[in-house]
């Protein structure tokens, strides 16, 4: 055997034959051998490694299929994975793939010897953990990230933050990792913001490569599926998503930024179209305030129209505060729908800490889109963060919150890479990198139920500005604007109870000036 090569794992295609299409009329060899034109024309779009994986198969048939595409991939000079049978990677000095359950990684290295290339595939961070103290494997394939017809007894679904579990255990080691299960052109996007797991050193482990079996397998142009799955990966965003031009940005800079885009909203530059899909408490006091501030609300639950809507929205508001089953079941078309389509996405995960099923929704929503800003209290921040410091009671807060609130905006912004904002007396916004506070607004916010929602709505239908300051200055917007408007609402006169209040609240949005916000704003840099 050559000595161990150090392949590019960016594409990684395990084949199928039983997925193949039919051929097309254009190819005149005989029936048996489309396979390996397919396979060729896979390679010539960009498929970096394969792995033949052949499970119904018995030895002589495997052993003649592996060697007709060892043929062809050294042809290209790729390397080829063997699954599960070693003793066919033997006799054709091939690289080896094993699970969980097949010869263990120790034995297979023994007997290829060092030159091989050993792959393992891992479901959890303690697999990845006893690949790694044993030292053998020179990668590792993390799956199942979504559901897939591909695979018979499949292992527990992963999904991206599942994937992310598993390298932040990687963490900086050697090893290198690629992603399977459910991997597709719809998916990858989501798969690429939502996997990279932070470092204690400051930086992201990412994956390494994408694998995938129907995506090519099932092509009936596998040259075009294999280019656009690799140029899908090769264009990955960076980390963290960005959101502040520098980070010596300071305070007043921000609160300038802020200005701008309420007075864009107020001389009617532009109209936001925000799709709320939100709980039936706040509903009529959301859209109320969305429209207040200059923006239009769209209050739509419907999982049919959320594809098409995603195409005329500007930003997308999913608040869990009275989910069920088919308003969740929205909430994920509409997200993945606004992540193709470019649209930011706001998410209020509304007494997340309250219940399993509550988790288990925001956990399956933040699985299936990638958002741009969460906005929650303090409660629903440590649920997501996984700290009990903070008790939910029903959907409000309870206890004196954190002993360190901006580290741990700043920690889960940086894990989900997007912007935290959590509100309460002061309020917490961070980008991952850097974190403010805000001390504006009045105890009569307490005093109302959805006033919280009513926060999401505001940052929501700035981020919907997509302007080019970001979403974190968008988070900033949508929180000044909210409190120095509750502020002002607190000095009417009319104002004597929780009701009144209420509606001096809207007023005041609707006579929001731009210079209240910059003569009243309470913005710290932390
Ligand atoms: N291994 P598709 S999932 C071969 O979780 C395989 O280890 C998996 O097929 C694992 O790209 C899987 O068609 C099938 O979804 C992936
Ligand atoms: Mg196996």
């Amino acid at each position: 055997m050559p000595p161990k090569p150090t392949p590019d794992y960016r594409l990684y295609y395990v084949t199928g034959r039983s997925l193949l299409p039919p051929p097309p009329a254009s190819y005149t060899g005989p029936e048996e051998d489309y396979y390996l034109a397919h396979l060729e024309e896979a390679l010539k779009g960009g498929v970096t490694v394969v792995q033949v994986r052949e499970k119904d198969v018995d030895g002589g048939e495997f052993l003649e299929v592996a060697r007709r595409t060892k043929e062809v991939c050294d042809k290209y000079d790729v390397p080829l994975f063997i699954n599960d049978r070693v003793d066919v990677a033997l006799a054709l000095k091939c690289h080896c793939h094993v699970g969980q359950t097949d010869l263990p990684a120790r034995l297979v290295r023994q007997l290829l010897g060092p030159d091989a290339l050993i792959g393992v595939s891992v479901n959890t961070p303690e697999e990845m953990r006893v690949v790694m103290d044993e030292g053998v494997a020179d990668y590792v394939g993390v799956g199942p990230c979504f559901g897939t017809q591909t695979k018979k007894n499949l292992n527990p679904i992963l999904g991206p933050r599942g994937v992310r579990a598993v390298l932040e255990t990687l963490g900086e080691s050697e090893v290198k990792a690629v992603i399977i299960g459910g991997i597709t052109p719809s998916t990858i996007p989501n798969v690429l913001a939502q996997t990279p797991a932070p470092l204690p050193s400051g930086g992201y482990r990412s994956l390494d490569g994408l694998a995938v079996v129907s995506s090519i397998a099932a092509s009936t142009e596998p040259e075009t599926a294999a280019r656009e799955l690799r140029e899908m990966f090769d264009r990955k965003p960076a980390y963290p998503a960005r959101s502040l031009n520098s980070d010596a940005l300071s305070a007043e800079q921000v609160v300038e930024q802020a200005v701008e885009l309420l007075r864009i909203l107020k001389d009617g530059e532009k109209t936001p179209l925000v799709h709320h899909i939100t709980n039936f408490v706040v509903m009529n006091d959301t859209a109320n305030l969305t429209l207040a501030f200059g923006a239009s609300p769209i209050m739509s639950a419907s999982p049919d129209e959320a594809p098409h809507l995603s195409q005329l929205i500007s930003c997308l508001l999913l608040n869990l505060g009275t989910i069920t089953e088919a308003q969740l079941n929205a909430q994920k078309i509409a997200g993945a729908a606004a992540n193709r389509n470019g649209k930011p996405v706001v998410f209020d995960p509304v007494g997340v800490g309250a219940t399993e099923y509550r988790k288990k929704s925001a956990s399956d929503l933040l699985n299936t889109c990638h958002v741009s800003i969460i906005k929650g209290n303090a409660g629903e921040i440590g649920a997501l963060s996984g700290l009990s410091e903070v008790k939910a009671r029903g959907v409000d807060s309870v206890g004196k919150g954190f002993k360190d609130p901006a580290t741990v905006v700043k920690t889960l912004a940086a894990r989900e890479k997007l912007v935290v904002a959590m509100s309460g007396e002061t309020d917490y916004i961070s980008d991952g990198q850097v974190s403010f506070t805000i001390k504006n607004g009045t105890f009569w916010q307490e005093k109302i139920t959805g006033s919280g929602c009513m926060a999401s709505a505001a940052v929501a239908l700035f981020a919907g500005l997509q302007h080019e300051s970001g979403p974190f200055v968008a988070a900033v917007a949508g929180l000044l604007a909210i409190n120095v408007a509750a502020e002002i609402a607190a000095t009417r006169p009319e104002v004597n109870g929780p009701n009144t209040f209420r509606a001096a609240l809207i007023d005041a949005c609707y006579n929001l000036r731009p210079e209240d916000v910059r003569s009243r704003a309470k913005l710290q840099r932390v």
